[in-house]
Order: C-alpha cells, then sequence, then structure tokens
C-alpha cells in the first residue's frame, strides 16, 4: 500500500491567469471569486480536496502585480509571494502561449528550493495546439519543475492528470482536516466575497479596485440568512456610480450576490447593502489594518 499524502498547494502566478477559477475546478466548488478582470482576488483562501489517499490543501491567492500602485497592491503582493513560499509545493498558474516578464518575475519570487508544479491554464482557447509543445518545451528550460500539465479550469480537460502530478509532489503526511471540510473560511467571508464579486463583474475598469465590501452584520433566523453589507468606496463622486440611476445597479448587483449566497449557503438570504465613502482606504495603512490586510 501506498502512504498516504497531504500538503499545502501555494497557487501563484501573475494577475488574471485562472488560479481562481482552476481552485473552483480542483474542489469542485465555486469557492473563489473569478472575474475577467486581474487583481480580483484579495485574500488567501483554502479549497480542500480529500480523496482516498491523499489531501489536497489548496491555497488561492492574489495575482502577483510587476508595480504596486499603492498600500493595498503592496499587501496583496506580500500575500502572494508568502502562500507560494509557505506551502508544500507552489502550483504555477501561466495561461497558454504567454509566458512574459510578469510571470518570470512571479516565478523568481519563489525560493529555488521549493517544489513546483506548472499549470499552463486556458489550452481551451488555442487554436493552433501544435504550438503547445514548443511552449511546454521553453517553460521546462527555465527551472527544475516537478512537472508542467497543460489544463483548462474551463472545460475540466486534464485536471485528473494535474491532481496526479501534485499528490506525487506532496509530504507523506496524514489528513490535516476532516474528509468532510471543505475550506477554512465562514459564511461571511464569502458573502462579502460575492458582492464582491458582482463590483467587479458589473462596474467599469477602475471603480472596483476603488470599492471594498465589509459585512455589518450576519443573522441566522431560523433558516433565514439575514446579512448587512457596506460598499466602501473611496470618494463621494464613486457613491451615484456604484448605486446607478435609481439605485438600479446596487439592486442587481446585490440581487445576483444574494442568489449566488442561497446557493452556496443552501438557504433563503435576506441581504441589506449600504454604500459609503472611506477616503482613500487602499492607501490608508490603519483603514487596511482594520480590513484585515495586514
Ligand atoms: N477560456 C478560458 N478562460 C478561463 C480559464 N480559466 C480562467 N478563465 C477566465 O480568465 C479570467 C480570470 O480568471 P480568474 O480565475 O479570476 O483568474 P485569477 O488568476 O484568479 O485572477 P486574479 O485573482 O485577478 O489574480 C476569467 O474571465 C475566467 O473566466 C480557462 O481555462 N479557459
Ligand atoms: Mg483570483
Amino acid at each position: 500500500m501506498t502512504a498516504h499524502r497531504c500538503g499545502t498547494i501555494g497557487i501563484a502566478g501573475r494577475p488574471n491567469t485562472g488560479k481562481s477559477s482552476l481552485l473552483n475546478r480542483l474542489v469542485g466548488e465555486k469557492l473563489s471569486i473569478v472575474s475577467a478582470k486581474p487583481q480580483t482576488t484579495r485574500h488567501l483562501l483554502t479549497g480542500i480536496l480529500t480523496r482516498p489517499g491523499c489531501q489536497y490543501v489548496f491555497v488561492d491567492a492574489p495575482g502577483q502585480q510587476a508595480t504596486a500602485k499603492n498600500t493595498l497592491h503592496r499587501r496583496l503582493n506580500r500575500r502572494a509571494t508568502e502562500a507560494a513560499r509557505d506551502a508544500d509545493v507552489a502550483l504555477f498558474v501561466v495561461e497558454a502561449l504567454r509566458f512574459g516578464p510578469e510571470d518570470h518575475g512571479v516565478l523568481d519570487k519563489i525560493p529555488e528550493t521549493q517544489r513546483v508544479v506548472v499549470a499552463v491554464n486556458k489550452i481551451d482557447l488555442l487554436k493552433n495546439k501544435a504550438l503547445l509543445i514548443p511552449f511546454l518545451d521553453r517553460l521546462s528550460k527555465t527551472r527544475d519543475f516537478a512537472a508542467i500539465v497543460p489544463v483548462s479550469a474551463k472545460t475540466g480537460r486534464n485536471i485528473p492528470e494535474l491532481l496526479a502530478a501534485l499528490r506525487e509532489a506532496l509530504p507523506e503526511a496524514p489528513a490535516a482536516y476532516p474528509p468532510d471540510q471543505l475550506t477554512d473560511r465562514d459564511e461571511r467571508f464569502f458573502a462579502a466575497e460575492l458582492l464582491r464579486e458582482k463590483l467587479f463583474e458589473s462596474m467599469g475598469q477602475e471603480l472596483p479596485y476603488r470599492c471594498e465590501v465589509v459585512i455589518d452584520s450576519f443573522r441566522e433566523e431560523g433558516r433565514l440568512r439575514r446579512i448587512e453589507a457596506t460598499i466602501l468606496v473611496e470618494r463621494e463622486s464613486q457613491k451615484p456610480i456604484v448605486l446607478g440611476a435609481r439605485g438600479e445597479r446596487l439592486k442587481r448587483m446585490a440581487s445576483a450576490a444574494r442568489k449566488d449566497m442561497e446557493k452556496l449557503f443552501g438557504g433563503k438570504v435576506y441581504l441589506g447593502t449600504w454604500v459609503k465613502v472611506r477616503k482613500a482606504w487602499t492607501d490608508d495603512a490603519r483603514v487596511l489594518r482594520q480590513l484585515g490586510y495586514e
């Protein structure tokens, strides 16, 4: 019999390569928020997959940015680096046929001694599959990787192969979590994240980066979860944009978030939303600390 394996897998990569999508696909549940905009993920999130003989503890992290423009960015970059460094294995996610200076920059921050498995994601977008072979070849020369696996988080292609490669790289250890545990985060966390995802989906290029969601209260009343959330913006002028004409945009976003919460929590949700100004919070170390960005 082969020994049981268990360990942490820190997901790393530049913004938008599909790290969160991949975590969701690997654990088979939508835990991490996803958007077409870069820098969606801000918090470390554990997703646990328990299989016979192996427990995978994935840690999703913010995308590592080449240039940090404010204090928030610097905090996020630190989180990203630590997640890959402190894990048993780093899962380095790149986009198929795209390996540029930003990707190199992320790789350089992962210590040479760390075991690294590469997921070459978004292969479903490839028109000419023949180009993949030379790309994988080039990639394999940049470092001594434990494995390189082309995948698609979108279609699920080669996910079993990626899990097999990760298993090989994990240390021998007993399971660290009960087999039915899916994550280390609570419902309050997911409530905030799901609303933040709607801000990323529905608003323009700049504004989502100026917004944060804070859960003011989360109460269970019988089978109903009563949640009050505040959306923080940086300036007064941003408030009407979040609200939209007659508050329609906020209503739409809140309704979409509520539906996702009901699906994830498996019960009815009441969601109240407010918009408030917290001046320049992305550059205010004290506010960032209050918001949990150490
Ligand atoms: N076609 C295709 N799109 C993908 C795939 N994986 C992710 N995407 C898309 O890529 C975009 C970014 O996905 P995310 O999962 O948010 O990427 P991320 O690396 O977590 O991004 P950050 O958190 O911002 O660093 C989204 O629009 C996803 O739908 C894939 O395998 N195929
Ligand atoms: Mg992400």
